[in-house]
């Protein structure tokens, strides 16, 4: 793994060119995290990340001040890259940044974390050898959550399980929401080229949706997500199930035309 010799601030968009090796290696990854506002838990996760021998592009979601100090002080210290979006976006917008930036330097695969603790980073090597066998595919996380999960989230999850099937018209799926994942760049930002999956907490989901009608491969691991008491979540319920459900409507209207070859694909044998 190689890291760039530069870890500097940059704003969000402001891209560095020409730092593309000319024969990258097939193997390079780093981690991106989207931040807004996780002041007491993000310098933990990089550091784990770091301690892991990733490379680290966080991605400042217009944090509060307080965050926006942290992020600064973990960037001072050569610990991670540091975008900066000077307004709240979404944590959709912020991944989207943060994969760009990480492609833009020439990484070749992203692990995607969340900066509030819950995901089990002792889990990262595991994730990183899975894309180094499979450097093609999305390594997802399969999450299993413990009592702490609230009951809420876990019926959501499953109506977005459903959904998801439906939009897949395949069990290939079995959990789009969990925010830890490695994602190959080549085929991810090429089709964030061509459309935007989500700007907020639809992106995880539609991203894997649209990767999958792309006949991108994913690989499935599991992993415990966990809540710990005082944890700070930002998911908003009312207007982060509006904004997913609409999402899962403009997903049917998108698998309807998709329909012949996601199923001429399975009667093939050449599912994803
Ligand atoms: N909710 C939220 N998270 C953001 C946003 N921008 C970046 N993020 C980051 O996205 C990640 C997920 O945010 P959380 O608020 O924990 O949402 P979640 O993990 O889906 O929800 P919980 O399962 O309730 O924790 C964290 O790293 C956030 O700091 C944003 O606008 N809203
Ligand atoms: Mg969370």
């Amino acid at each position: 793994m190689t890291q760039p010799d530069s870890l500097r601030k940059h704003p969000a968009g402001a891209l560095p060119t020409a730092q593309t090796p000319a024969n990258p290696p097939a193997f390079n990854p780093c981690a991106v995290i989207p931040v807004y506002n996780h002041p007491d838990t993000v310098r933990a996760v990089v550091e784990r990340v770091r301690a892991a021998g990733l490379p680290c592009v966080l991605v400042d979601d217009g944090s509060s001040a307080e965050c926006a100090r942290t992020l600064d002080a973990l960037a001072d210290a050569g610990l991670a890259q540091l975008l900066r979006r000077p307004l709240n976006g979404g944590k959709g917008q912020a991944v989207q940044d943060g994969l760009r930036h990480a492609g833009a330097l020439g990484y070749s695969h992203a692990l995607q974390v969340d900066a509030d603790g819950q995901h089990a980073l002792d889990d990262i090597p595991v994730f990183l050898e899975a894309a180094r066998q499979r450097p093609d595919a999305v390594i997802c996380g399969a999450p299993a959550y413990g009592d702490d999960a609230p009951r809420s989230r876990l019926y959501g999850r499953w109506l977005t399980r459903v959904w998801v099937w439906i939009n897949t018209l395949s069990s290939a799926i079995p959990d789009a929401m969990c925010g830890f994942r490695v994602y190959p760049l080549a085929p991810t930002l090429a089709l964030l080229q061509r459309c935007n999956p989500g700007r907020r907490m639809d992106f995880d989901i539609a991203v894997l949706v649209r990767l999958h009608w792309r006949g991108v491969p994913m690989a499935w691991l599991p992993t415990q997500v966990t809540y710990p008491p005082g944890g700070i979540s930002h998911f908003k319920g009312l207007r982060d199930n509006i904004l997913i459900s609409r999402m899962h409507a403009r997903l049917f209207f998108g698998m309807l035309p998709r329909a012949p070859l996601l199923l001429g694909r399975r009667l093939l044998g050449r599912a994803p």
